[in-house]
């Protein structure tokens, strides 16, 4: 099913094992040209281009594109009390983890009469994207929301493409997680016209200060696009996971997560990497068997077989480290004889799940961490997202006088080395005697 990349006896740097390591292509600028007379569009003639744009896109007439509050609660009533007591429960464990991603301002003194505060202060406005397409991500709902609400954001707005089938709202599941998180502001609009929405401000819209949220490779265009005017978490790919296994793995198991995250997309990525060629071929059978009786069969059929998908043999687990940290998967499992402790060492991932009974589905609904993480190798710089992606780290500078007389030399010298005198006159003016008449 998969294919195989065989790097045994193969010793490769860094830029080596990139090139070689399965990974789509997605090319965010081509989608660019088709993004940017959307942008445009709405940028010059606001909520008309956003109706016009939806009517054409996805085939719904709206009158407001924003979602009045009942339909949210209503949505909640209806909701399958099972998916509701999951939903409270996926919110429970998110609050939890997130509550202690709070910072707390730290003032340092650096010399007596003069300190510097690390000051946190949340993101003003925000607008989180949760996408539509071929599932319902009201998980996404909760993953963009819980950590926004706990860094204490005052204003926040949900997005998610109209459905036809839903008389031109987004899916009532999403609607109805709005409600259980108490967030009143949604709209029913998606893609590249969702993001420029926020980010420039409508007639019935305030403008944004963050975007956040996955979206397809149009929504990640327009981020791409607007950065800048507004701050974007990430730009999001298809999504990842990679297992580094060993034969104690049960390719049971394998085979199961690698088809559970290929269920999101035809280009969503499924990677083993493992040290042997007994379990390649288990989870190679297994993936046969428990593909057939699956719901979404052709879109995971594709993903396996495309060519970000694959099997990395490696000699051992050594070799294996070396490989997922130059994959830098979003979403990477370790199935191993001693799980932690690989895990340890992994230097490159959006999120580590260790052990057989941490699966990647688990992080989706669960586990109480955040599933939006970095895809396309971004786990290398970037973090997913958190409290810290809705706070700004605010410096504030206090020195009194004596202790910027005792630093003043030092401020002149670098203002001169750096040949800026006019920084070293604003030091030095304060020290010297008024010119007559001056003061
Ligand atoms: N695995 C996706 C998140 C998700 N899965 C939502 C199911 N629902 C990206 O981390
Ligand atoms: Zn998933």
């Amino acid at each position: 099913m998969l294919r195989t990349i065989d790097l045994r006896g193969q010793h490769l740097s860094t830029v080596q094992l990139r090139q070689v390591v399965p990974r789509a292509d997605i090319d965010v600028d081509r989608a660019l040209e088709s993004v940017r007379p959307i942008l445009e569009d709405i940028r010059v003639r606001g909520v008309q281009a956003v109706k016009e744009i939806t009517a054409r896109l996805d085939g719904v007439e709206l009158d407001s594109i924003r979602v009045p509050h009942e339909r949210c609660t209503e949505a909640l009533q209806a909701l399958d009390p099972q998916v509701r007591a999951a939903l409270e429960e996926s919110i429970a464990r998110a609050r939890k983890v997130h509550a202690d991603q709070r910072r707390t301002d730290v003032t340092t003194n650096v010399v007596p009469g003069g300190t510097v505060t690390e000051k946190w202060m949340p993101v003003g406005r925000v607008g989180l994207y949760v996408p539509g397409g071929l599932a319902v991500y009201p998980s996404s709902v909760v993953m963009n929301v819980v950590p926004a609400q706990t860094a204490g954001v005052g204003s926040i707005a949900v997005t998610s493409p109209p459905q036809k089938a839903f008389g031109g709202l987004p899916h009532p599941t999403i609607l109805a997680a709005c409600a259980l998180l108490d967030v009143d502001e949604v709209y029913a609009v998606g893609g590249a016209q969702a993001i420029a929405m926020f980010a420039y401000g409508t007639a019935e819209n305030e403008p944004v200060d963050l975007v956040t949220g996955p979206g397809n490779i149009y929504v990640t265009a327009a981020k791409r696009q607007l950065r800048g005017l507004v701050g974007i978490d990430s730009e999001a790919g298809p999504t990842e996971i990679a297992i580094l296994a060993d034969d104690t793995a049960d390719p049971v198991h394998v085979a199961a997560d690698l088809i559970s995250q290929a269920e999101h997309d035809p280009l969503a990525a499924s990677v083993l990497v493992t040290s042997s060629d007994k379990l390649a071929a288990a989870v190679d059978a297994e993936l046969r068997v428990q593909i057939e009786a699956t719901k979404h069969i052709e879109r995971i059929g594709t993903a396996l077989a495309g060519e970000q998908s694959g099997v990395v043999l490696v000699d051992d687990i050594e070799q294996g480290l070396q490989v997922v940290d130059a994959y830098a998967a979003e979403h990477l499992e370790i199935q191993t004889a001693d799980s932690p402790g690989v895990a340890a060492r992994v230097r490159n991932a959006g999120c580590i799940f260790v052990g057989a009974w941490s699966p990647v589905s688990l992080g989706d609904y669960c586990a109480g961490s955040n599933h939006v993480l970095p895809t396309g190798g971004c786990a290398r710089h970037s973090s997913g997202l958190s409290v810290q992606s809705f706070l700004r780290g605010v410096h504030i500078v206090e020195y009194d006088r004596d202790a910027l007389q005792e630093v003043a030399g030092h401020v002149q010298a670098l203002a001169n080395a750096e040949d800026l005198p006019a920084h070293g006159a604003a030091v030095r003016l304060r020290f010297e005697e008024p010119r007559p008449g001056q003061r």
